[in-house]
């Protein structure tokens, strides 16, 4: 694949090469993380990245748009199709740009957006006050009423949007493991005059896979995601919009010309690439053995001392208190997996206590290894195996058995 690269750039060549080879010898745990199949792939190496196309379909700033206009098209015919939306844009160039966008087209500065705190599982992009958006608009948190359960606190946000009479309920997740009722809060957003915006850049292959809940059909409005994690395909976002049309033609002006520049065009194929995998069958298959391999992990830590915030999990993630449970760091965890072949990332529990650069918990969940093909079986022995680095502070015993179950399971070309 890389013969041109390899003659010309021997540096850039080696470090592909090596991160190839860590992915092919490691389990990659990171929620947000997977695979995309060669087809993908070949979309994103094409000759698509050499194109200005400014605008949509049909009404560009550039010439030359026969072919970009067709596949810009079929990305959002076969988004819509996926998630039943009335209007999809394709073009952000990943999940922040999507929210931003989003952001944008809905509410004038200075409005409110209610969103979920990030300890709690929410997103820097819903808010946080580092994040410039933060200066702009309004953003007031609402959590969980419980840890243990995960349950929302429903009541305190019907009462706060109440209160602050917000422009935009925002629910959805980086760090949650749990459904959410979706009627009750679109109903919240909609008895105050908000838009109802799902951020589901976790769950969009779940969603589409039919193994989670979709908010469109419990009424609401817009929903943002990226296309790389659990959805499988190339890194980008998308704006949906369920069917107001005056919601998606705001959107589709706050993208472009309002927030970003000429689309990617190869990436936009490889969107379209990636939805038709999405829409075959066997996606189906593997968006319920992404939530049976999560369940089958959490089995096995429920049955040792490592705590699981909200006590396991209903989708494709788990966030475990290490600190809490071993003395031991988020950091510090990630880092012997890490060295164990197993990658994963150090994550904030709700309320934490420590530093966000080395918080008491660790977030991982199931997406790249099922598209592996790992069973809940293989699912059960990664549970142990961490588990038993994490006790032991050995990752050198386990790094064998890991790389085994590496090579038993190569990743894949393609799905079908
Ligand atoms: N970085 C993504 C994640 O890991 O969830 C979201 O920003």
């Amino acid at each position: 694949m890389y013969e041109f690269l390899k003659k010309q750039d021997e540096e850039v060549f080696d470090a592909i090469e090596g991160e190839e080879k860590r992915q092919a010898e490691g389990l990659e745990l990171i929620p947000s993380e997977n695979y995309v199949s060669r087809a993908v792939k070949e979309a994103m190496a094409s000759s698509l990245t050499n194109k200005y196309s400014e605008g949509y379909p049909g009404k560009r700033y550039y010439g030359g748009q026969e072919f970009t206009d067709k596949v810009e098209r079929f990305a959002q015919e076969r988004a819509k199709q996926l998630f039943g939306a009335g209007f999809a844009n394709v073009q952000p160039l990943g999940g922040a740009n999507a929210n931003i966008g989003a952001y944008f087209g809905l509410l004038e500065p200075g409005d409110t957006v209610l969103g979920m705190e990030l300890s709690h599982g929410g997103h820097l992009t819903h808010g946080h006050p580092v994040t410039y958006i933060a200066k702009i608009f309004n953003f007031v948190r609402y959590g969980m009423k419980d840890v243990e359960t995960g349950e929302i606190d429903y009541d305190a946000l019907e009462a706060t949007a109440k209160k602050e009479r917000p422009k935009i309920v925002l629910a959805g997740f980086s760090a949650y493991p749990r459904e959410l009722d979706w009627k009750r809060i679109a109903d919240i957003a909609h008895g105050v005059g908000a838009v109802a915006m799902a951020d589901v850049a976790h769950i969009a292959g779940l969603i589409a896979g039919g193994s989670q809940k979709n908010p469109f059909d419990y009424g609401f409005d817009v929903m943002t995601t990226t296309t790389h994690k659990t959805l499988r395909g190339p890194r980008g976002g998308m704006i949906l919009v369920r069917e107001r049309e005056d919601l998606a033609k705001a959107i589709d002006k706050a993208i472009f010309p309002g927030l970003q520049g000429g689309p990617h065009m190869h990436q936009i194929a490889a969107k379209a690439v990636a939805f038709k995998e999405a829409l075959a069958p066997s996606f189906k298959d593997y968006a319920q053995q992404v939530v049976a391999n999560a369940a089958a992990m959490a089995e096995v830590f429920k049955e040792s001392d490592v705590r699981m915030i909200t006590g396991g999990t209903s989708n494709h993630l788990i966030l475990a208190d290490v600190f809490g449970s071993l003395g031991m760091s988020g950091g510090e965890a990630e880092k012997l997996l890490d060295e164990a072949g197993i990658t994963l990332n150090k994550n904030a529990i709700a309320d934490d206590t420590r530093k966000p650069m080395d918080p008491s918990g660790i977030r991982f969940g199931t997406p790249a290894i099922t598209t592996r093909g790992f069973s809940e079986d293989d699912s059960r022995e990664v549970a142990r195996l961490m588990l038993e680095v994490l006790k032991t502070k050995d990752a050198a015993a386990a790094r064998e058995k890991i790389r085994a179950l590496a090579e038993k399971h190569p990743i894949p070309n393609s799905f079908a």
